[in-house]
């Protein structure tokens, strides 16, 4: 995957391109990630990449010829067929979904904005989609991209080991994980659960799973609903987690 990124501060892809599994598929060649700096396709002595807004208002927006200049250099970076991407308030929402999709591809070319926003004839000129990652505001479109380039590049074949499968991760099955635990057997009076400890492979499996389907009813009903009927198997366990709960509840009132 060949992932061009426009932006003003290209110091900022050292969070993704030097730590942890991206860092690592940067090493082994899998993933390439550029920065591009449309400052450095700018011709006037302040190299100047914002102007004041057409109508008036605070802010200043960005211009239209140093991004569409620095996008040419994206799409040589990242490939002909490469999808150019702009992170967004107004885009459509990522997910898991478009994460695979995007991960399918040969590359991208993802344009972060600052200031109030782009210029809107070159968002229709040279823009394929626009994303967001959510409702909340954030100071500019470059930690959106690299969102985007994480949840891509942990779908890259290779990139996971077998332990940590991409298939395995909670949304590809629509679930939340389930609890997990390690040494101590005892921390501040809580005891790892029984079942964890026992060796039974079988009862451990149908364990995690009423866990899992236990708290995606309880924090995400919505993920539930979107998975469609639970199987028999599914039904059981989970009726016996609410049970369980509700025995609790009325023992310590909740
Ligand atoms: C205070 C400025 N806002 C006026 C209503 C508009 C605005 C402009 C630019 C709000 C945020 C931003 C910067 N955000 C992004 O570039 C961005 C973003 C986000 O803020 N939230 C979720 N996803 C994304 S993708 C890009």
């Amino acid at each position: 995957m060949r992932v061009a990124l426009i932006t003003v501060f290209p110091e900022m892809l050292s969070a993704v391109r030097d730590v942890g599994v991206t860092g690592r598929a940067v090493r082994d060649g899998r993933l390439v990630l550029d920065a591009v700096n449309p400052r450095d396709f700018t011709h006037d002595r302040h190299r100047s990449v914002d102007g004041r807004p057409y109508g008036g208002g605070p802010g200043m927006v960005m211009r239209p010829e140093p991004l569409a200049a620095a996008i040419k250099r994206g799409r040589e970076i990242a490939g002909a067929t490469a999808p150019v991407i702009y992170l967004s308030p107004q885009g459509e929402r990522l997910t898991d979904q478009r994460a695979r999709t995007l991960a399918e591809g040969e590359g991208m070319v993802l344009l972060a904005g600052r200031y109030e926003g782009v210029d809107e004839r070159l968002l229709s000129e040279a823009v394929d989609q626009e994303l967001s990652i959510g409702d909340y505001v954030l100071s500019g479109g470059e930690l959106a991209a690299l969102v985007v380039v994480d949840a891509v590049t942990r779908l890259l074949p290779g990139v996971l080991g077998h332990e940590d499968s991409a298939a395995e991760d909670s949304f590809a099955d629509g679930l939340l994980d389930c609890p997990h635990y390690t040494r101590p057997e005892v921390y501040e009076g809580q005891v790892v659960p029984e079942v964890l400890r026992s060796g039974d492979h079988a009862a451990i499996s149908r364990w995690r799973l009423q866990q899992s389907l236990g708290r995606t009813w309880e924090r995400r009903p919505d993920l539930l609903e979107a998975r469609g009927p639970l199987s028999d198997e599914e039904r059981g366990l989970l009726d016996e987690y609410i049970s369980d709960r509700e025995e609790k509840g009325a023992k310590d009132g909740t």
